[in-house]
């Protein structure tokens, strides 16, 4: 985490490759996404290269003839540290680092670091640190290879590998200690949520930098960092969403996605991706003026299916639009998405309509019932309370009867609690 401190200002050269299965414009797309990565970590691009070839080169990842030429240019324009943007195996990171003489990176590397730079909570630093050692573990070997084979003549070889093996138990060690320190943090978050149950939960979820926390600020007054850097947010933060006719309704903003999000560093988030697993309702925020919003949409579903997201229903939202002047992508966006809002977070564009679509997603996650308990049942009334908004109780003589709404997973976890206390009838 120190190293980022360090980087600030140096000059990056980013290297892509243009194989056989990739278009030139996604992969210049890619290139500059890359880009954007590499100035918020603090670095400054100086040199873009695309190479094209048939396949990954395994020692090299692009050519050997282009890597040496690339060594040239970064040694005589004095580039600090160059940037793969594909993941390197540890075989084509030790050769890279040999023929350059400078830090490589990969873009899995860079999105860790600048989550290290991100992260502000303790829960944030713990996360990151454990993905940044899962993902250092593996390629450990490259810097003590390279000093042992640069040092072989005066014999350090012997105590270069003990000093691999001493730092990857301390590693394991500390990934262990990481591991239970999460545990912990994460039954905490649970006992927190133990009271939010009841309540309708909608998560926003999307691409970094497509609006999430200034359309959760507009919603809720809310005063979460917002900026035109990759990442902003790291951390959820959930509020009240106040809409009149429901009694309480949890809001979330959350991290967003990128494409090739490290998935040391998605086993690590689990814990705040739980809001967006666990919610009701994912609003789906899409920047539309990206030339490349449609491959967001994508990379964000493909991340949600991926961590089993079980939310029950999403709505896209896709905002910016003050920001087009094509009108013939916003029909487009119409025609194609069904269940969409169009909107302006900054500029407040359209938000009372995504409220009242909202409201009538919410309506229809709630469900209402009637039940039925004997006296002795009532014990189960804390419970319930718990799960649902209780809206009324009625005492019988030797009954009590129960009005609730409820989510429909609370709703049928009731359904069975009393099931399983007595044969009661439930009506439906
Ligand atoms: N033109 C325009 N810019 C917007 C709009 N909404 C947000 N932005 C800008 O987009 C940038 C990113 O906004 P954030 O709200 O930080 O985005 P985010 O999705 O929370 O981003 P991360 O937390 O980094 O994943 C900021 O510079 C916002 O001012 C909008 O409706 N129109
Ligand atoms: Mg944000």
């Amino acid at each position: 985490m120190i190293e980022i401190q360090k980087k600030i200002k140096e000059k990056a050269m980013l290297v892509a490759l243009n194989t056989k299965d990739r278009s030139k414009y996604l992969v210049e797309e890619h290139l500059s996404e890359l880009e954007e990565l590499a100035d918020t970590a603090g670095a400054d691009t100086i040199f873009k290269i695309v190479q094209s070839r048939s396949r990954f080169d395994p020692a090299y990842y692009i050519g050997k003839g282009k890597a040496e030429e690339l060594a040239q240019l970064v040694e005589l324009n004095d580039i600090a540290l160059v940037i793969f943007d594909d993941d390197l195996t540890s075989v084509q990171v030790r050769n890279l680092e040999r023929l350059f003489n400078r830090k490589i990176i990969d873009r899995s590397g860079l999105i860790l670091d600048i989550f290290a730079l991100r992260a502000k909570t303790k829960e944030a630093k713990t996360q990151v640190e454990l993905a940044q050692l899962q993902y250092m573990l593996p390629r450990l070997t490259r810097a003590w290879t390279h000093l042992s084979k640069q040092y072989g003549g005066i014999g350090t070889k012997g105590p270069g590998e003990t000093q691999i093996e001493t730092d990857r138990r301390l590693i394991r060690n500390r990934i262990s200690h990481l591991k239970e320190q999460l545990k912990r943090i994460e039954s905490h978050r649970e006992t927190q949520n133990k009271g939010r149950q009841k309540h309708i939960r909608i998560s926003l979820a999307g691409y970094t930098n497509a609006g999430k926390s200034t359309l959760f600020n507009l919603l809720t007054s809310a005063n979460v960092f917002a900026e035109d850097k990759l990442f902003a947010t790291l951390d959820s933060t959930t509020r009240t969403l106040e809409l009149k006719s429901f009694e309480k309704v949890l809001i979330s903003d959350t991290v967003g996605f990128i494409r090739k999000l490290p998935p040391h560093l998605i086993a690590s988030f689990k814990s705040t991706l739980d809001e967006v697993r666990n919610a009701d309702i994912i609003l789906h925020v899409i920047d539309l003026s990206h030339p490349f919003y449609e491959d967001h949409i994508k990379t964000v579903d493909d991340t949600l299916k991926g961590f089993g997201s079980n939310s029950k229903s999403e709505l896209k939202v896709f905002n910016k639009v003050d920001a087009i002047d094509d009108k013939s992508k916003i029909e487009y966006v119409r025609n194609t998405y069904k269940n969409s809002v169009i909107i302006s977070a900054q500029k407040g564009l359209n938000i009372l309509k995504l409220i009242d679509i909202l409201k009538a997603v919410i309506e229809n996650s709630y469900i209402e019932k009637e039940i039925s308990l004997t006296l002795d049942e009532t014990k189960l009334l804390s419970q319930i309370h718990t799960l649902a908004e209780v809206i009324s109780i009625d005492y019988n003589e030797d009954r009590v009867m129960l009005k609730f709404r409820a989510n429909k997973t609370n709703a049928k976890i009731i359904s069975n609690l009393v099931l399983k206390t007595s044969k009661n009838q439930i009506p439906v």
